[in-house]
């Protein structure tokens, strides 16, 4: 069986986060145990100003995203998908209305990604995942305040999670990260995993490295979220770009980046006005056998 390290994760003796992410220390520990708080979060003013404010921006830039930019197969995801102009936008309408309510939750947490996440009738699949790692996983957890605007059910692609997977499975991860689960099939990841359907307005606060998934929207309206991944207030945050490989995995370039790197940001590469290259390492590039996952989770 290889190890932790060989698969491409941290040992499990460097997986202790100590850094408190709730002020609440029941939400605490059930973050702690489980990498994931489901709560209320914001109203339904607050999201009808999201809805109505997504729509506002895309009408007046022609959409939110360039048809060439977006294969419907997968969610929308516009800090990939859309214009650039699109984005700024999204993320000062999103920080505005949901930076604050989070802060509340939250122990000194920043905003750094700020998405629409958008499942159109019949599309939107998001295959099994964690989500990029902007932080260094051994010390600090980054979190995405990932918030409901419809109500979200099985049937119009609710989110899966693999409960304590967060807490053996911290690395580095870039735009290569989803290709580690791509070879398990779906239907052997689904027995692991607890599904989560919310109304709108409901928060789930995911650890960034929490395994999840969610399936197309299945249904005739459009399912539309938001995510906003945030880093404790005073640690630097990364990117990882992988710009090569080599006998041993992936050649990546670490940078240190702020918010502003992701608002020009293309397959991986972002805006380097706004980043600071900072170390460059091998990551081994991994598919994961169903064993493999089995045995990063017992360890
Ligand atoms: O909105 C979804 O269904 C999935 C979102 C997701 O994977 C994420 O926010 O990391």
């Amino acid at each position: 069986m290889s190890s932790p390290t060989e698969l491409g994760f941290l040992p499990i003796e460097s997986c202790r986060v100590d850094r408190a992410v709730f002020r609440n220390p029941e939400q605490q520990a059930e973050f702690d145990r489980k990498g994931y708080v489901v709560m209320p979060l914001l109203s339904l003013g607050q999201v009808d100003q999201l809805v109505s404010g997504y729509d506002s921006i895309a009408e007046s830039l022609g959409g939110a995203s360039r048809p060439e930019d977006y294969n419907d197969t997968y969610a929308e995801f516009s800090i990939i998908h859309s214009r650039p102009e699109f984005r700024r936008q999204a993320f000062d309408l999103i920080t505005s209305v949901l930076g604050p309510e989070a802060q509340k939750v939250l122990v000194d947490y920043r905003p750094l990604i700020a998405n629409f996440v958008n499942k159109l009738p019949g599309t939107g699949v998001v295959p099994t995942h964690q989500n990029l790692s902007v932080v260094d996983e051994s010390q600090y957890a980054s979190v995405s305040v990932w918030v409901a605007l419809v109500d979200c059910v099985l049937d119009n692609g609710a989110m899966s999670l693999l409960e304590g997977s967060h807490r053996s499975l911290r690395s580095r991860r870039g735009m290569w990260a989803y290709q580690a689960f791509g070879g398990i099939e779906q239907g052997i990841i689904d027995e692991l995993l607890t599904r989560v359907e919310v109304p709108a307005g409901h928060a789930v606060i995911l650890d960034d490295a929490l395994v999840h998934y969610s399936p197309p929207n299945q249904t005739d309206h459009r399912r539309l979220a938001i995510q906003l991944v945030m880093a404790p207030q005073e640690v630097k945050t990364l990117w990882h770009q992988q710009i090569g490989t080599n006998e041993d995995g992936l050649d990546v370039q670490v940078w240190e980046i702020d918010e502003r790197f992701f608002f020009e940001f293309w397959h991986g590469d972002g805006d380097d006005r706004y980043g600071q290259k900072v170390d460059r390492i091998t990551v081994p590039s991994v598919s994961l056998a169903i064993e493999d996952l089995q045995e990063l989770l017992g360890s």
